[in-house]
């Protein structure tokens, strides 16, 4: 987690930046929270966190989920870890953050469970609202960047890194699957979910995002300068 420390007293704000992996979402989160930063210099805090491992306990979570990647671990086992890790973040770091009226940026979220856990490994939906509502409270995103990219793409981008960890190691229909998964969400949530073509360059992806929370009103205060 990293703080920007600028201060300020008006209602937080809860930005999800989703998609699979390679997609872009730690490159665009790090863009968009220096941009956020200039912008609200008087105003706010920006924080920028992720799932798994956003907690000190969640970083022990995210180890066993994805850095063990010779352990097996049963898809029931999977689902309640990372809603452990989820309710542990929400309690510890989001909710605080957002109480003070900070904004946070959050790398992944419960529709992350929804699209692996749910369209990946074939859990009912129902099943999974209930762990999300569980470790969350009912804690939704003000707004989720979903930042879409064919699924082949995103594992050549993070094919060099080592060590496939567990959800890598899925089969690419698995990784199929979680897409059309946040397709369906995109539809179904339209004004929670935006989709970004995150098949471009990292700039003009960016670019995108600041325009989209340029004409984000529920962001800004009178004080806060909006305009380029
Ligand atoms: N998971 C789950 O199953 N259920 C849940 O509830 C939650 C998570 C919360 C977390 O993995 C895993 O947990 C994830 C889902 C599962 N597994 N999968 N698959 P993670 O945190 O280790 O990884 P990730 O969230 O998938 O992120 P990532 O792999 O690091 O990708 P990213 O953050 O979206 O991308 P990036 O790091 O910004 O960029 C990746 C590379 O592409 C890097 O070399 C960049 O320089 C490059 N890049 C970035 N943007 C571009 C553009 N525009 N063009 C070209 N290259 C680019």
């Amino acid at each position: 987690m990293n703080i920007y420390p600028i201060g300020g007293e008006m209602s937080g704000k809860f930005i999800v930046f989703e998609g699979v992996e390679g997609a872009g979402k730690t490159t665009q989160i790090q863009q968009t929270a220096t941009w956020l930063q200039g912008r609200c210099s008087q105003d706010r805090s920006i924080i920028t966190t992720r799932e798994p491992g956003g907690t000190k306990l969640g970083l022990k979570i995210r180890q066993i989920l994805l850095e063990e990647s010779d352990s097996w671990v049963s898809n029931r086992t999977e689902l309640l870890l990372y809603g452990a890790d989820r309710a542990q973040h929400v309690a510890a770091v989001i909710q605080p953050q957002l109480d003070r009226g900070n904004i946070v940026l959050c790398d992944r979220f419960t529709d992350s469970t929804i699209a692996y856990q749910g369209y990946g490994r074939g859990f009912d939906r129902s099943e999974i609202d209930k762990v999300n509502h569980l470790a969350t409270g009912g804690l939704q995103s003000d707004l989720t960047f979903w930042l879409d990219l064919d699924v082949t793409i995103g594992l050549q981008r993070v094919g060099g890194r080592g060590k496939p960890d567990r959800i890598e190691q899925a089969s690419v229909d698995f990784h199929h699957r979680v897409r059309q998964g946040y397709q369906e969400l995109a539809t179904n949530y339209p004004d929670r979910i935006v989709r970004i073509d995150a098949d471009r360059s990292e700039a003009a992806i960016q670019t995108e995002i600041q325009s989209l929370l340029i004409q984000a009103k529920w962001l800004w205060t009178e004080t806060t300068p909006i305009e380029d």
